[in-house]
């Protein structure tokens, strides 16, 4: 008997089929296609630890199984090969990013291909590649042609430390996302791409989209929409306003002081009126050095200095009220200045509290009244419509007035909720709901806000795409002409960050100074290079249509692949590459290269997998494990199912060497099962039902399992099956050999090479990953047996085991035949019989 020898067989198989080339996609066909995508790695120089290929198992699995299901599978593999963490490495370790990429990349592959995946390596694609990134410049020259990259000169965050402007996606609670280091902000030149014109469909289109709902939250909450008003407010003795945004518009009778962010254009204009301006300028100093984290954490005390001299108009009653300067208050939301609701704001009310300021509640929550009053008279609680009409009731107004000083009194907080309205004029008597409105009408305009900025698309670094763009005294900017793309990245001595704020490619005067494309007089490059996020952006086109010289993507092709059915990754991607891919997606669709409204139907998330320590695996912690050793000593098989066994697909979950122990017994098991049925000939006859019936749930529920990401389940029950066929002498059961053609078939997807293996000994030619999928036979999933509870007068006298599928008078006839209901009845007359269907028959004598 040959023991299983997984070093021989994989290997074998490996190579058979890389040279037989089961794995390149078939050309389009009248098939059913399915488009199924990891999110490419960069290439680092850490090589994969073992959490890596997670997801590229289960896409691996997920393609086997269509292929399988008669789908044609796009399976390809590429690499994102720009950005930040490729320079860095190479700055650390004195090689060209280009060398360095290629020889990560090398590294990569080796390690990817001893685990058997089934990529289409024909088509893969590495951003790097000027063929590539030439279609990168492409897009950006779209863009500027439609006005959605424009040139900007506003603060950005600055990372000190990588020496490059950052987007606002690039940080991660203030400090860079890379690094760690405290952003700053720094005005600088810069390109932006307008994503805010896009904000409103990217955030509709979510609904539709079969992606976790996790994912989908923080999208949203990223775009960030509001609904509220723009509403001025006069400057006294003067003919400035200050707009404000409000969501509340309703509390507008409530505002008793206007707060400016620090940064505000106002505070510049009004200098000379500003009588205590050193001091003014001393805090806009001091809050330049903080962070938006540190600004508006919640439970950080709040800071802000009275603009002495200048006060505003409250629109409403005509008041002047004082305004202020304060760091919670950002000058990149609404409009950089609020209206103050001390009585409805927490925020607010902190700040009024701490400089004294007047606090006037104007609504209460009538609710919440109206609940006491009927308690205190005893009658059931129940909740009023909201109101659309007024409550004209002083009682009523009154009682909410006195009940809402008390509130804010007694808990020492504003009171948030809605409510109804008092003191405020025309508008008292009002719901909010409907005050809001009417309060916006009179007194300023709707208008929708969002979160989202324009994302800033320019880095002062050296390893990127070159922003297509040439600067000219006399024309101005310039975009390069298509046919002169791509532009190629230049050679540099030194690629280090220059720390001025210009990209190293300034150094490059050869490279910088050309003639004005419009006027062919001298002119610039544009020096700076794009993010690394730009080539992430649109790559998945590229697989579909990887070597057309003449476009980006044969819209054809296009139609046929997109949109990908099933995607992938990470889900720390939620609020970048996942809003970057559907914002050039959506924009390719409107200059008509692509032809669907959303790239990516179907996504996953994968969870990560912690060392054994639990900890997250990283050189630096000294705790990774390399997938090559458990290769080596467990075979690609054995390891690949235990990364799909180890729990839910997208949980983070613990490393153990200890477990794949586990998966590898029952791959043996899997193997001296074959083998004994091949040595013995099979068995001639069919199995019995319940034999039959294990194997055909199990067909069942993988089947179910893969469609749905329940690896871990559907691993378990193919386990399950196995140990069935063990008999209680310790030798294996004979099976009919189709059915033990089925059972390999469904571990192959998982188990590519040992079923491969097995497949090829029942005397197959074929490759066993072009096989038909098995169909789980509905006869035997079926349960064949109830179980009926007989009762006699109430009390169970016995339980019948009969085939399913028998009516009433059948059943009651076997009940009268049992020997335990005879005792019973015998001599006795049914006067009733009452039939639970499936459960109980009950018999009144
Ligand atoms: C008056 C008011 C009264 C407000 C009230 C709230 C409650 P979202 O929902 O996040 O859009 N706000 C507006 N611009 C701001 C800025 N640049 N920095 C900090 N805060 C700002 O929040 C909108 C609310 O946040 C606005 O509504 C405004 O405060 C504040 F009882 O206006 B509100
Ligand atoms: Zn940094």
């Amino acid at each position: 008997m040959r023991r299983f020898d997984h070093k021989k067989i994989e290997k074998k198989w490996q190579k058979e089929w890389q040279k037989s080339g089961v794995y390149t996609t078939p050309k389009k066909s009248k098939k059913k296609k399915s488009y199924i995508l990891d999110m490419f790695p960069y290439p680092s120089g850490e090589g994969l630890h073992v959490g890596h290929p997670k997801g590229y198992i289960a896409t691996d699995i997920y393609s086997r199984f269509k292929t399988m299901n008669g789908y044609s599978a796009l399976h390809p593999m590429g690499w994102d090969a720009f950005g930040l963490p490729a320079e860095n490495f190479a700055i650390q370790n004195k090689v060209h990013p280009r060398e360095a990429v290629a020889k990560n990349i090398t590294r990569f592959k080796e390690q990817l291909s001893i685990l058997g995946f089934n990529y289409d390596w024909d088509r893969e694609i590495n951003t790097t590649d000027p063929d590539y990134y030439r279609w990168t410049q492409w897009i950006f020259l779209k863009f500027y042609e439609k006005g959605l990259a424009y040139e900007s000169h506003e603060p950005i965050n600055w990372c000190p430390t990588c020496q490059t402007g950052l987007a606002n996606e690039d940080l991660e609670g203030g400090v860079c996302e890379r690094c760690g280091s405290t952003v700053e902000k720094k005005p600088m030149r810069q390109w932006m791409l307008k994503i805010t014109d896009y904000a409103d469909r990217l955030l509709r289109d979510l609904d539709a989209l079969d992606w976790p709902e996790h994912i989908k939250e923080s999208q949203r909450n990223w775009i960030g929409k509001s609904e509220g008003a723009e509403i001025d407010f006069k400057i006294k003795e003067s003919e400035e306003k200050v707009k404000v945004f409000t969501t509340r518009a309703d509390t507008l009778y409530g505002a008793t002081y206007l707060v400016l962010a620090p940064e505000h254009p106002f505070v510049l204009e009004l200098e000379a009126r500003i009588l205590n301006l050193k001091d003014v300028k001393k805090y806009i100093l001091e809050t330049k050095k903080k962070t938006e984290i540190e600004r508006t954490a919640e439970k950080k005390e709040k800071t802000g200095i009275k603009l002495e001299g200048v006060m505003a108009i409250n629109p409403t009653t005509e008041e002047e009220i004082p305004i202020f300067i304060a760091d919670y208050v950002l000058p990149e939301y609404g409009t950089g200045a609020i209206m103050a609701v001390p009585a409805h704001d927490e925020r607010d009310y902190q700040f009024a509290k701490k400089y004294n300021l007047s606090i006037r509640p104007i609504l209460h929550s009538y609710i919440e009244l109206w609940d006491k009053e009927n308690r205190k008279l005893n009658r059931r609680y129940f909740t009023p419509k909201p109101l659309n009409t007024k409550t004209n009731d002083e009682k009523i107004l009154n009682a909410l007035k006195a009940q809402a000083e008390i509130d804010i009194q007694q808990n020492g907080r504003a009171i948030l909720e809605l409510g109804i309205l008092f003191n405020s004029g025309e508008f008292s008597g009002f719901y909010s709901d409907v005050a809001k409105e009417k309060i916006t009408e009179k007194f300023g305009k709707k208008v929708t806000k969002y979160k989202l900025r324009d994302w800033v698309f320019s880095r002062q670094r050296y390893w990127g795409e070159p922003i297509p763009i040439i600067h000219c005294k006399k024309c101005g900017v310039v975009p390069v002409h298509e046919k002169d793309l791509p532009v190629l990245l230049p050679e540099v001595k030194s690629y280090e960050p220059t720390g001025t704020g210009e990209s190293p490619l300034a150094n490059i005067s050869k490279w910088v100074n050309v003639s004005c494309p419009k006027c062919k007089g001298d002119a610039q490059r544009e020096t700076n290079t794009m993010p690394q996020w730009a080539g992430s952006s649109w790559y998945y086109l590229r697989y579909v249509d990887p070597t057309n010289k003449k476009a980006l993507i044969d819209t054809k092709k296009e139609k046929y692949w997109l949109p990908v059915d099933m995607y992938v990754g990470g889900a720390e991607h939620a609020t970048r590459h996942l809003i970057y891919a559907r914002f050039w997606y959506k924009f390719l669709f409107d200059i008509g290269i692509v032809n669907h409204a959303e790239p990516f139907t179907h996504f996953h998330s994968v969870g990560l997998i912690l060392s054994e320590d639990g900890k997250k695996m990283s050189k630096r912690s000294g705790n990774v494990v390399n997938p090559d050793d458990i290769v080596e000593r467990f075979g690609a098989d054995a390891f690949r199912l235990y990364e799909m066994f180890m729990g839910p697909f997208g949980d983070a979950i613990s490393w153990s060497t200890n477990d794949i122990i586990g998966t590898r017994k029952f791959l043996e098991r899997v193997w001296d099962f074959s083998e004994a049925n091949i040595s013995e000939g099979f068995s001639k006859k069919e199995s019995d039902i319940r034999v039959l019936g294990i194997l055909h749930k199990t067909i069942q529920k993988v089947t179910d399992d893969i469609e749905n990401f329940r690896f871990n389940t559907a691993v378990s029950e193919m386990m399950k099956y196995i140990n069935a066929l063990k008999e209680d002498n310790g030798s294996w059961m004979l099976i009919p050999k189709k059915d033990a053609e089925m059972f390999l078939c469904i571990l192959a997807p998982f188990a590519p090479h040992i079923t491969e293996e097995l497949w090829h000994m029942l005397g197959h030619r074929e490759s066993i990953h072009t096989a038909p999928w098995p169909k789980a036979n509905q006869e035997y999933t079926k349960d064949k047996e109830v179980r009926i509870v007989v009762q006699i007068n109430g009390k169970v006298r016995d339980t019948l085991i009969l085939p399913v599928g028998l009516n009433e008078k059948a059943i009651t006839k076997a009940a009268f035949l049992s020997e335990k209901v005879k005792k019973w009845t015998e001599n006795r007359e049914a006067r009733r019989i009452v039939y639970i269907k499936g459960k109980i028959l009950n018999i009144v004598l």
